[in-house]
């Protein structure tokens, strides 16, 4: 396949509500949005990359910025090129593995459409539809918190996640264990907020059986994630930490983490996420899909890859109305807590043209010479 050009988009989209981390609250998505033009076949990708480098390093103006001046120019170079093609030509660069991620993915669906092939046959999936749950923000006070749960809970989610940060944990977390019982699925993200000097208040949380803790630590503190998991009864699941598969091998040989969180932005693509995957399976390391708050374009994919063999914990892959009003392709819905796996070949949709001219702030496009 000979890639002619790619249309880098941003598009701005309202969330429902606001969404407040330990790292920040945000009311909106500014989304860079990656079509993969080739003869054959167009293919399309969503960036993860946020706003601002909150999260990680990365951020949506510099993953755009890498794209057009040293990513772009060295899958050009390629005469052919193909989704196995692109994580080897872009290695050279160091780092932005989400812009790298979008490029390959776009890459890879337009090569999929082109030959037929489902994005989720081609990862290896194994279900026709996948477990929903839902990442819960910071709230105002706790009767709001246990508000927005029993609203997600009545919408049919499987598993409820609570973002947490120091002052809002225990007490929250208690009030919603007491109010929704045992037979709840839940678990708790911190995104980097304590340090290990917190292990006796994160034991705190131990009474309350949650299938995991979520990144406690600093993204770079893989030892203290090691040493915390000796001091608490939750089991810990990294998230930024976890940025390749060797980095998952070593985080589960040191006893870093019991459960992975797989966002394939965060790792350079949908084939780093599928050889996390493997490697976590082969030391029976559980692993669910994780979000990056993602339109149906990057919604479609990660159903796909959340559909994959050792996914056997309800990912954050929920539907489009907990995040927008409007979504860019038609919405996911949920279906008896459940997700659909898309069908068509590629990822499986298309952005919807009205919808993405009215979204669109800006749009380039990147020609081969
Ligand atoms: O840490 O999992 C996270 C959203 C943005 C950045 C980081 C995270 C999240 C979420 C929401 O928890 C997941 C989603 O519903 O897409
Ligand atoms: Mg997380």
């Amino acid at each position: 396949m000979k890639l002619d050009a790619v249309e880098l988009r941003r598009i701005r989209l309202p969330l429902v509500s606001p969404f407040r981390t330990s790292f920040g609250t945000q009311t909106a998505r500014d989304v860079l949005l990656v079509r993969a033009i080739t003869p054959e076949a167009e293919g399309w990708a969503e960036c993860v990359a946020m706003e601002e480098p909150l999260y990680s390093s990365e951020y949506v103006d510099a993953a755009q910025a890498v794209m057009r001046e040293h990513l772009l120019p060295r899958l050009f170079a390629l005469d052919t090129v193909t989704g196995a093609a692109v994580g080897p030509a872009l290695h050279p660069v160091k780092g932005h593995l989400m812009a790298k991620a979008a490029l390959e993915t776009a890459v890879l669906d337009a090569e999929l459409r082109a030959t037929g092939v489902r994005f989720a046959d081609h990862l290896g999936a194994v279900r026709d539809a996948v477990d929903s749950g839902v990442s819960v923000g910071i709230m105002d006070s706790v009767p709001a918190l246990l508000d927005a749960v029993s609203g997600y809970l009545d919408a049919g989610y499987r598993r409820i996640k609570l973002k947490i940060e120091p002052g809002w944990d225990v007490e929250p977390v208690g009030a919603v264990r007491e109010q929704f019982g045992d037979d709840l699925l839940l678990q708790v993200d911190a995104n980097t907020a304590y340090t290990l000097a917190d292990a006796p208040h994160l034991a705190k949380l131990d009474p309350f059986d949650l299938l995991l803790i979520e990144q406690p630590l600093d993204e770079e503190d893989v030892l203290g994630h090691a040493k915390l998991a000796r001091l608490i009864r939750t089991p810990v699941c990294l998230d930024e930490s976890i940025t390749s598969a060797r980095i998952a091998a070593a985080a589960i040989e040191l006893g870093a983490c019991a459960i992975v969180n797989i966002k394939p932005g965060r790792v350079g693509g949908y084939l780093e996420a599928r050889r996390i995957h493997d490697v976590c399976a082969a030391h029976g390391i559980p692993v669910w899909c994780g979000g990056m708050l993602e339109t149906g374009i990057g919604r479609a994919a990660n159903v796909a890859l959340a559909a994959l063999p050792n996914f056997t914990l309800p990912g954050d892959t929920s539907a489009s109305d907990r995040y927008f009003s409007q979504d860019v392709t038609a919405p996911f819905v949920l279906e008896d807590g459940r997700l659909r796996v898309p069908t068509g070949p590629g990822i499986g949709v298309d952005p919807l043209p009205d919808v993405l001219e009215s979204l669109t702030a800006s749009t380039e496009t990147i020609s081969a010479n």
